[in-house]
């Protein structure tokens, strides 16, 4: 039912809002975001709509003036897909396809999309079904009937296509049945984890696309799959690592996303059991991201939902090869200085200063500052591991010490 495919560019414009809750320049990074999506997704961004609303027109969306200048643009450059950075209700989404001719998909529908197409295990693939038939139910309206010559491709995949005509009562068996076939699963993996003994177990988390599987590969000498693209990572993979003397347990899974649709944190619960059930959280942080506070407090807002915030965590900012600050000239008595200016030496003292947790400025890539990194992980997973083998505790010398 999920298509691994090649990838063609598909032609594609955006279409984002900005809002009392949604400022230009906010909105220029969700659709910064929203096109990478769509470069992963295997799709090319001609252009960009943006319309000021207080909130956005219940019939179509974007007002109609702006949907005819989109219309008009879509059919002279021969575009396919039309992307919107919010969810549409199912009323809007058929109106625009009926005035645009061309498919409609929102944020949520191509993140499930990108999902589809990297979901490689069986696990990973009964997750996306599952998320993806979750999404589907609401809007089972015959939507895409009339878009014969448009199917495949992006926002195509999986079972949006097929399953369209069938009754909802079919999607629900469906439903019902991916989960007992996930619940199975759920509990051969909890056997195993528990298989493990009782070492210390230590989960990268962070969002998408920061380095994670790139720290995982340099620390554990493994090869995982890491690459610039979004969502890299589906599965998650744990490794025996050992610093110094010191063995434990390092995990790298699934990146996390702003407006991560609720389906898919659901349908990935058990991938994130890794997480829920770690005794130490390395949050790692692409500080050469200029958005990179707002991806810590996504991840944050995620790491509440499954409930794994009060865990001791680590920050980690790696990218630090790749972070270059504004700069102020010197006759330039205007500019204000922000945060965009701040030297690292500056973030540094920011996140040194914070109480709870600790945090490390390295770069993965380039291998920077690795020593000062296995040295504060060594510290922390120490502390964790004297408290489970109190009498062992002479067996190990201080790594560096
Ligand atoms: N400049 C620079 N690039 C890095 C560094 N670490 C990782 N990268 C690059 O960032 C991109 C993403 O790396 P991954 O390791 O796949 O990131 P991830 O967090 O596992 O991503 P997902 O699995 O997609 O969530 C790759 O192109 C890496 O080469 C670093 O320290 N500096
Ligand atoms: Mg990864």
């Amino acid at each position: 039912m999920i298509e691994k495919s090649k990838i063609n560019y598909e032609k594609a414009v955006l279409i984002g809002l900005i809002t009392q809750f949604q400022d230009v320049e906010k909105s220029n990074e969700y659709l910064d975001e929203l096109e990478f999506l769509t470069y992963t997704a295997g799709g090319e961004v001609l252009k960009r709509f943006v319309q000021k609303m207080d909130s956005p027109n219940s019939k179509t969306f974007m007002g109609s003036g702006k949907i005819e200048e989109v219309r008009e643009y879509i059919e002279k450059h021969d575009v396919g897909l039309a992307i919107f950075d919010d969810e549409l209700t199912p009323a809007q989404q058929k109106n625009i396809e009926r005035i645009l001719e061309c498919k409609i998909i929102d944020r949520t529908n191509l993140i499930l999309d990108i999902f589809a197409q990297r979901a490689k295990t069986s696990y990973a693939r009964t997750q996306v079904e599952l998320a993806q038939y979750q999404y589907l139910l609401p809007r089972l309206t015959g939507l895409w009937t009339h878009l014969e010559r448009q199917r495949g491709g992006i926002g195509m995949r999986g079972p949006g296509e097929t399953e369209i005509e069938t009754d909802r009562r079919i999607v629900r068996d469906r439903i019902a049945l991916l989960k007992k076939k996930l619940a199975k699963v759920d509990k051969q993996m909890s056997v195993q984890r528990g298989n493990r003994g009782a070492l210390v177990r230590v989960a990268l988390v962070g969002y998408t696309n920061v380095g994670k599987s790139t720290l995982m590969n340099v620390i554990s000498k493994s090869k995982v799959f890491a690459e610039n693209k979004l969502f890299a990572t589906l599965d998650t993979t744990v490794r025996k690592v050992v610093i110094g003397n010191l063995p434990f347990l390092l995990s790298d899974t699934v990146g996390f996303i702003r407006k991560l649709p609720t389906q898919l944190v659901e349908s990935f619960k058990s991938t994130l059991d890794e997480v829920t059930e770690a005794d130490l959280l390395l949050h790692v942080v692409d500080i050469s991201h200029p958005s990179f506070e707002h991806h810590i407090e996504s991840v944050n807002t995620i790491l509440g939902e499954i409930e794994a915030s009060d865990k001791p965590t680590i920050m980690i900012f790696n990218k630090i090869d790749a972070y270059k600050p504004e700069t102020i000239d010197e006759d330039d008595l205007v500019t204000e200085k922000t945060k965009a200016h701040y030297t690292l030496e500056e973030w540094k003292q920011t996140w040194m200063n914070r109480e709870n947790g600790e945090s490390i400025f390295i770069s993965a890539l380039k291998k920077e500052n690795l020593d000062e990194f296995r040295k504060t992980v060594y510290k922390k997973v120490k502390e964790i591991h004297i408290t489970r083998f109190p009498y062992n505790q002479f067996l190990y010398d201080d790594y560096m010490e």
